[in-house]
């Protein structure tokens, strides 16, 4: 498979010429016996994190999911999005690279990729660009924004989570934070939790729009791929999956799986990395479960991974969404996760998995025996979570819901 394209012009290596206007424009001007102009293609700039974690899978999969329904994607980012593994056509990425000079402390790179922006915009005739993550996306925006008038380019934020609950609040950054969310055009959030949160904190006056993160029930499937195993067919495998900082409650996870543990052959498998893993290795030691601890590091197959396991334990102390939990509903796997942020909003408790205070280790303890000793109970939630998962976090509408965001800035 290839890449996505790398700063190049679309087929052809022709620039796009002719003024901006909206699609279907070529169709009005489209005059009796002259050949019809194909609508021109809507252009969209999509700026994320590239490393793991959730805000880059979902900015990555909804530019892959409108380039398949005719947009034209430009990812300008600092790296290449780790999800941005296949060639698709219609997509390209821009690296924005900061010169370093001897004078920097730090290399103004949020600089560089303002100017990124504007010269992809400039080129490609954006219509609008879509950050994902308030800090410092959204700044980085409102200043393209700013240096391309009067040429209007729409910009729209979504919340993702830390970027309000943690990093934004920060006195370092809460001004700016605030403004840069408040002069986007358009703010969506991914759960009610995050709105009413950044309501509350930044007191945004602007509409934010709730729109969902979104599973695709076909890449996340039940059932195990051939020749993937990672524990004896007898014994049960609880997973976790994170960037392991200090709100996902990692030593948690640990208590929780020694106490299982004690009471039958059990695997914890453990992805992802940050901060907290060396510790998270220290006390599976100190409490004995060391070998039955497998920690696989940060892996791009999630697909794969997820349907090996029993049961998706993920107790945050802070979750604005959870999409490694949908991901795992998806695949048929009944999750056990703090009632934090808008865990509720994804699982329903007692229905596709079960509920408790981040702090609750027996309640975890409890929840996750009852359903690594009762197939039927475990199976049953497994598929009534898949079912939530197509119905309420389907792919095709959280995106339609997006170009209904873009198609209002028109
Ligand atoms: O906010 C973060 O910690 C980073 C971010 C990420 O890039 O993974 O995670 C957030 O965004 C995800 C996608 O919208 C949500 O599913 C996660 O719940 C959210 N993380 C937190 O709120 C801790």
């Amino acid at each position: 498979m290839r890449p996505a394209k790398r700063s190049r012009a679309p087929a052809g290596g022709q620039r796009p010429r002719g003024p901006r206007r909206a699609s279907g424009a070529g169709k009005r001007a489209a005059g009796a016996g002259r050949p019809r102009r194909a609508p021109r293609k809507r252009r969209l700039g999509i700026t994320c994190y590239s490393h793991f974690g959730g805000s880059g899978v979902v900015a990555t999969e909804l530019g892959l999911a409108l380039a398949r329904r005719g947009f034209e994607v430009h990812f300008i980012a600092h790296s290449l999005p780790f999800r941005l593994r296949a060639f698709e056509s219609n997509v390209f990425f821009h690296e924005a690279t900061p010169a370093s000079y001897p004078v920097f402390e730090q290399a103004p790179s949020n600089l560089a990729l303002t100017t990124k922006m504007v010269e992809v915009a400039e080129h490609y005739h954006l219509d609008v660009l879509h950050v994902h993550y308030a800090m410092p996306f959204a700044a980085s925006a409102y200043l393209a924004r700013q240096l391309m008038l009067p040429r209007q380019l729409g910009v729209v934020t979504t919340l993702h989570g830390t970027d309000i609950t943690v990093v934004g609040i920060e006195p370092a950054y809460f001004r700016i934070t605030q403004f840069s969310i408040e002069s986007s055009d358009r703010i969506t959030a991914v759960s009610r939790f995050l709105k009413d949160r950044a309501e509350a904190t930044f007191g945004i006056k602007r509409p934010i729009e709730v729109i969902y993160n979104f599973v695709d029930p076909r890449v996340f499937t039940p059932g195990k791929r051939a020749g993937l195993r990672l524990a004896s067919p007898q014994t049960k495998i609880l997973m976790h999956a994170s960037n392991f900082r200090p709100v996902k409650n990692i030593p948690v996870v640990i208590q929780v799986f020694a106490e299982v543990r004690r009471s039958l052959a059990a695997k914890l498998v453990m992805i992802g990395d940050g901060p907290e893993k060396a510790g998270a290795e220290n006390l599976a030691r100190e409490l004995g479960v060391e070998r039955d601890v497998l920690f696989l590091g940060n892996q791009d197959c999630m697909e794969e991974l997820l349907p090996l396991a029993d049961v998706f334990l993920l107790p945050s102390s802070s979750e604005s969404f959870g999409l490694v939990a949908l991901e795992a509903m998806s695949a048929e796997v009944p999750v056990v996760a703090s009632n934090a942020g808008g865990l509720p909003e994804v699982v329903d408790h007692g229905r596709t998995g079960f509920l408790h205070d981040p702090e609750h280790v027996s309640g975890f303890v409890g929840s996750v025996l009852k359903l690594l000793t009762n197939e039927p109970l475990r199976r049953t939630m497994g598929r009534r979570g898949r079912r939530v998962a197509r119905e309420r976090f389907s792919a095709d509408e959280m995106v339609s819901r997006y170009i209904r965001v873009y198609d209002s800035l028109r």
